[in-house]
């Protein structure tokens, strides 16, 4: 997939599977004779677990040119682990990805940075490509500087991934996430390239230089361009601004 920019819309706890058919078919029409239809910008579109196989067959019917995934997923495979869900179901409903530690994950249900790590070793046994957010909260910055948390989260997650392994990374600072507050397009690429290293360190240069490293906290319409001009920020993980469908259309057909 290289660097194509990829714009995801996590869709978090909204959306039930009938309001995603109607939000999915009225995207797609939004977007007729977009950019995603040559194939110049990924669309992915990551609904809660109970709507993905309604919106699998959806996109599958009319051909529509999103990518899917999952908002996480167990580190265990199979077996008893009530309310789990296995990477090798979300492979079954044609999922590509998987959004894994989340600062929502991190903060609400504990996870760890060797949860997330292991997470990500699961996504890869699945041949889903894991989308590894990290992210500092406001006094972690004051702390201890703009990089060194998000760094420290990814060295973690991509211990022993191996160098071919496709994975995204997700700058995502936690004091801009749905408060309107926003990065600066200088800060997220500061840490964005600070993110990029991390994997040439970790993975390699090749792996460094063909692998996708999206912002997101409170992208919309109107600062989606100023990101992009970033030369280490390929993309935007969208969250409040993807459930509104003029707005995400708008966000998909950002010009530089
Ligand atoms: C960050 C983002 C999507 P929002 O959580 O992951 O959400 O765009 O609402 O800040």
């Amino acid at each position: 997939r290289g660097r194509t920019p990829l714009i995801a819309g996590n869709w978090k706890m909204n959306l039930d599977h009938l309001q995603a058919v109607a939000f999915v078919q009225k995207l797609h029409w939004a977007l007729k004779d977009a950019k995603h239809e040559d194939g110049t910008v990924e669309v992915a579109v990551f609904p809660p677990f109970t709507d993905i196989r309604t919106v699998q067959t959806l996109i599958d019917a009319d051909k529509i040119p999103f990518s899917l995934g999952g908002q996480d997923l167990s580190a265990q495979d199979s077996g008893a682990y009530t309310g789990e869900i296995s990477g090798a179901f979300l492979k079954k409903l044609d999922c590509g990805y998987v959004i894994i530690g989340h600062s929502e994950r991190r903060q609400y249900h504990a996870e760890s940075d060797e949860v997330v790590a292991s997470k990500v070793q699961a996504a890869l046994r699945h041949d889903l490509a894991p989308v590894i957010c990290v992210g500092e909260t406001l006094e972690q910055r004051e702390e201890s500087g703009p990089t060194a948390v998000s760094v420290a989260q990814l060295r973690t997650a991509v211990e022993g991934v191996p160098a071919g392994a496709d994975i995204v990374v997700a700058y995502e600072p936690v004091w801009a996430i749905g408060t309107g507050e926003v990065a600066s397009p200088g800060q997220a690429q500061e840490v964005c390239a600070a993110l990029r290293a991390v994997i040439a360190e970790k993975m390699g240069e090749d792996a460094a230089a063909r692998t996708r490293v999206l912002y997101g906290g409170s992208v919309k319409s109107a600062n989606i361009a100023s990101f992009m001009r970033e030369p280490d920020v390929d993309g935007a993980l969208v969250g409040g601004a993807s459930l509104l469908v003029d707005e995400f259309a708008a966000i998909i057909r950002f010009q530089k």
